[in-house]
């Protein structure tokens, strides 16, 4: 096992082109470091961290246009989503399943297993989930239907209006994913918020677009009866109930969260929107103008289908790179990830393709 020096630096963000993690902004960082010994699970104890968690609330119900919005600030999008599934879950009666397209988040798998209930997964259609696919799975037991607004694979947003509907022909409810996506989808055209369809829970993470420090993922709901539905009692407590997941919880998240959105909503998220996806788009032609497969970016995220020798050759390059479940290398264009970087990057792509 390799020892890690207690003085050690973390490794930097140069080269991380596969990643939805992101130096936090600045404000953030300090804020996280003043509330790090802060626990929101104890609001009785800790009012002043219990207070800001309303305030991420809030300011998360005005990006995802959610006036009166219920929710909290998880550890990520993993809790957020077994969340909304758990609340789904208690709030039906009898045998129930869960339908999510087959570009859902490997969170959805974690949920259904802990939770013990069948994971129905659909077909998609370039990236999005098919809803001839989708109105042949749901039936009289699915509770929940899932819809991703931002896969983790291809930054694809599911139509999420027409999801709603077919939910609402059985009765289930929609919880909408947007972990990754949530920061960038209010400066597009995309339907996806709770203003453009009747959308129960949604997770949109400050720890990845946001700029916020890990951990903070953000777990939003309509109405209060979906935490009701996952709060337990907490009788030693002052405060009665609890309806996250984990007990003690980081402050940090909390107050990065905070920091994070009061610096930068709304102008400095849509510059940062905009960059990135003026960079994806420029990098997405200079990769069709080589002669690669490209897939079309719908939010700032290439995916380009490259030999495995130059994939190789990237990742030996030290280029933090991965793959999709088809192959395909995914650049992930967080506030990181500079056009300086893409076009080093581009540099060692035609070194290693023309052997030179
Ligand atoms: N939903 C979506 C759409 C996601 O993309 C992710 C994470 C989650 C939920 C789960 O969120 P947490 O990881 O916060 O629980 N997507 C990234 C992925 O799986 C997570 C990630 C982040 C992976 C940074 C690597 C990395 O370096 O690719």
């Amino acid at each position: 096992m390799q020892r890690v020096e207690s003085a050690a630096e973390p490794q930097s963000f140069d080269r991380v082109l596969s990643s939805m993690c992101t130096p936090p902004h600045p404000d953030a960082r300090e804020a996280a470091e003043r509330f790090l010994a802060t626990n929101p699970g104890d609001p009785g104890t800790y009012e002043t961290v219990a207070a800001l968690e309303q305030r991420a609330v809030e300011q998360l119900g005005r990006i995802v246009e959610l006036g009166d919005p219920y929710g909290y600030v998880a550890s990520g999008g993993t809790e957020a989503n077994l969340q909304a599934v758990r609340a789904a879950r208690n709030l039906a009666s009898g045998e129930v399943n869960v339908v999510a397209p087959e570009s859902a988040h490997f969170s959805f798998r974690k949920a259904a297993e802990v939770l013990d209930v069948e994971l129905r997964l659909v077909p998609t259609v370039d990236g999005r989930v098919d809803l001839d696919a989708l109105a042949a799975a749901i039936d009289a037991e699915t509770a929940l239907v899932v819809a991703v607004a931002g896969t983790t694979e291809y930054g694809r947003i599911d139509p999420i209006p027409a999801v709603a509907k077919l939910a609402g022909t059985v009765g289930a409810r929609l919880h909408v994913d947007a972990a990754w996506g949530g920061f960038f989808l209010p400066f597009t055209d995309h339907e996806w918020s709770f203003a453009d369809a009747p959308i129960d829970t949604m997770t949109i993470d400050p720890h990845k677009v946001g700029r916020a420090a890990v951990p903070a993922g953000g777990f939003l709901a309509r109405d209060e009866r979906t935490l009701d539905a996952l709060a337990v009692e907490t009788p030693y407590l002052e405060s009665t109930s609890q309806a996250s997941l984990t007990g003690t919880r980081s402050g940090a998240g909390v107050a990065s969260t905070v920091a994070a959105i009061e610096a930068l909503w709304p102008a400095g998220y849509r510059e940062g929107y905009e960059r990135a996806r003026s960079d994806a788009g420029w990098l997405a032609g200079e990769l069709v103008d080589r002669g690669f497969d490209v897939v079309e970016p719908e939010l700032p995220l290439v995916a380009v289908d490259l030999p495995e020798e130059v994939f190789d050759a990237l990742r030996a390059a030290g280029w933090r790179v991965s793959r999709t479940s088809a192959g395909e290398l995914r650049i992930v264009c967080m506030p990181h990830v500079t056009r300086d970087l893409l076009e080093q990057f581009l540099d060692d792509v035609d070194r290693h393709v023309t052997g030179s």
